[in-house]
């Protein structure tokens, strides 16, 4: 259904079996391999898809999920734009008795019985391998490693585990010290933006932490401009491992990345369809997960598809 309560005719239902997905936005590479992936899963499971950008916005997402509920979808799923906020909602779409699944990311709730499931990756470890790699690239270096964050949106789930993960892995020997954090919002030009701020407050910068991708892009445009080289005078380390990144990791520009799989689409079809067919779910379902440097990055290049 469209704003005004009208069903969407772009894609009416057909099938016996209709997801509602509500999706953060288009705001990295990350997401939209993410998107293409669910369409394409749903296409090939013969799933009807009533797809939902929410631009970033929160409000827009309880609306398009409420859109959902209103059309009687056969289950809903949403990416969400930040952790708190939408019990709510879920309890409508449980009055409605359609059950809920998180993709991606995850919510703070009291209730977690208000999602019957939840696929993604495990932030944390994410954060504690960019941390593994720093200390090691630094192994035998007598001092300590100042490293500055380029953090995603804040009150969104890898923000959160990915900063716990990375300050937890540096805290056990001290050697990384993060001196100081900015916000780039997943973009490009947001990665940039924190870099050139981060630039002109702190004096020596010896590594960067991007939580993504995208972001790690922009500060190499932000170090390359003061005549840094990225890679070489700055250690660069981000999370995502879109086709992007890793280019520019084959490239030496970035230092190393970690995975973080957007193509959930056929996991996420595979829980819609059991739930179809009355079948049990698994509460927690984990995407996989691979590390890269400069060398392993030449190797999946070639037939990367995002
Ligand atoms: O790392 C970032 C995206 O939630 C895991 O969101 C996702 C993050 C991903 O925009 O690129």
């Amino acid at each position: 259904r469209d704003e005004t309560g009208r069903i969407d005719l772009h894609n009416p239902p057909s099938g016996p079996i209709v997801l509602g997905f509500s999706q953060v936005g288009a705001e990295s590479g990350w997401r939209l391999a993410n998107t293409a992936s669910i369409k394409k899963a749903a296409e090939r499971n013969r799933v009807d898809l009533l797809f939902k950008d929410a631009d970033g916005d929160q409000k827009r997402q309880l609306a398009d999920i409420r859109s959902f509920i209103d059309a009687r979808v056969t289950a809903i799923a949403f990416s969400p734009v930040v952790e708190k906020g939408y019990d709510d909602v879920l309890r409508q779409a449980r009055d409605a008795k359609i059950p809920v699944i998180l993709t991606d990311r995850l919510i703070e709730t009291a209730d977690p019985s208000l999602y019957i499931s939840s696929i993604g990756a495990e932030f944390t470890s994410e954060g504690n391998l960019a941390a593994i790699y720093l200390e090691n690239d630094y192994n035998g270096v007598d001092q300590t490693v100042n490293v500055v964050q380029i953090l995603g949106t804040s009150g969104a789930t890898p923000t959160k585990l990915r900063s716990e993960g990375f300050a937890a892995t540096a805290s056990r020997t001290g050697k990384l010290k993060i001196v100081a954090s900015e916000t780039g919002n997943w973009t490009v030009d947001g990665g940039e933006a924190a870099m050139r701020k981060l630039i002109r407050r702190v004096p020596r910068i010896d590594a960067v932490f991007a939580q993504n991708d995208d972001m790690g892009l922009g500060a190499v445009k932000a170090l390359e401009a003061v005549g840094r080289k990225p890679g070489t005078d700055v250690r660069l380390v981000t999370v995502d491992a879109t086709k992007k990144g890793l280019q520019s990791l084959a490239a030496g520009k970035l230092n190393y990345v970690v995975e973080c799989s957007p193509l959930i689409g056929e996991q996420l079809m595979g829980v819609v369809v059991a739930i179809f067919l009355g079948a049990r779910v698994e509460k927690r379902i984990s995407s996989e997960k691979n590390v890269f440097d400069s060398d392993s990055a030449k190797d999946v290049l070639g037939d990367r598809p995002y």
